[in-house]
């Protein structure tokens, strides 16, 4: 099971041409320079189990140097879906639900409403133009994000899918519209490389417990297990069966986030080292 929840009553076993800028004009304006400085900035996720400490990563990335920025992971929009998303809209929007709470309440209704609900936000995400601070940067400029359209798809969506919450039509129908996506974007949602944290689903649910989140209180360890097995054929042993050509020769720097790096300013540095070496061979 995801989750043991007493009000849970499912069980589940179980590129060589340039990266286009998006032609909105609020994006151009925050562009002054050339299309050539824009292909300067790199772009990379991190990926990682649940709690392995992704979000914490990013913030100490986030303050190493300028020249990176880091995007978040869209959770909060998933915790409350606000109805009336229409531009222009004059009603004041309201929180209609937790997408998020529903999907481990409920995973056979919720979880095909939640991959399409996450992928869209993590699209819109990865189509952020890099702010103009990074383009006037002196070292390697680089875009971070916290996880991506592809951990969605070979990560999440692939699990539910063997786990049975997604039925097999389901499936079908998001890879479809994923590959369509993804292909249609190209280049925008390209990605140079991943940082993967890896360590044992146990001290993932160490710190999920320690973290908190209200929705994740009923996570098991066999979900986590199941999870990092899928992170793992995808990133250390290549089994998992990619789409995209690009993301098959994808470098990918792996770093052992079972030590305790939060509060370890030596692994912090060792760490920051390892993703400047990381970045400036992208
Ligand atoms: N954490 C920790 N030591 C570390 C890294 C993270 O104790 O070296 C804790 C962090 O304070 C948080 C929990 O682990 O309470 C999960 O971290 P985070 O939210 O960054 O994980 P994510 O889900 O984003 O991977
Ligand atoms: O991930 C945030 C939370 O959201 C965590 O409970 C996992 C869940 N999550 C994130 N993406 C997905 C997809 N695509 N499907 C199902 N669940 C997902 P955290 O690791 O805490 O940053
Ligand atoms: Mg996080």
């Amino acid at each position: 099971a995801i989750v043991s929840t007493k009000s849970s009553n499912i069980d589940m076993a179980g590129n060589s041409a340039k990266r286009r800028l998006t032609s909105s004009p609020s994006s151009l304006s925050r562009i002054s320079s050339s299309e050539d400085v824009t292909t300067r900035v790199k772009r990379v996720s991190i990926e990682g189990n649940i709690a392995v400490g992704k979000s914490t990563f990013a913030r100490l990335l986030q303050s190493a140097d300028e020249a990176w920025e880091v995007v978040p992971e869209p959770i909060s929009k998933w915790q409350s879906i606000q109805s009336g998303t229409t531009k222009g809209e004059s009603s004041p929007q309201q929180t209609v639900s937790n997408l998020l709470h529903m999907m481990y309440q409920d995973p056979q209704r919720w979880s095909y409403t939640f991959q399409t609900y996450s992928c869209m936000s993590r699209l819109r995400t990865q189509l952020q133009p890099p702010p103009a601070r990074l383009l006037r940067s002196e070292g390697t400029p680089v875009q971070v994000f916290e996880r991506s359209v592809y951990s969605d798809r070979y990560i999440f969506a692939l699990n539910m899918f063997e786990l049975s919450c997604i039925s097999p039509t389901e499936w079908a129908v998001y890879q479809d519209w994923h590959s369509f996506l993804v292909e249609q974007f190209g280049h925008q949602v390209e990605l140079e490389g991943i940082i993967y944290l890896r360590a044992p689903p146990s001290k993932c649910m160490e710190r999920l417990g320690s973290r908190g989140r209200a929705e994740e209180k009923g996570v098991q360890l066999d979900y986590l297990d199941k999870l990092h097995t899928q992170h793992e054929r995808w990133l250390i042993e290549k089994t998992t069966e990619l789409h995209f050509e690009k993301l098959k020769r994808i470098p990918v720097l792996e770093l052992d986030a079972s030590v305790e790096f939060e509060s370890n300013p030596e692994v912090r540095e060792q760490f920051i080292t390892k993703v400047k070496n990381f970045f400036s061979g992208l």
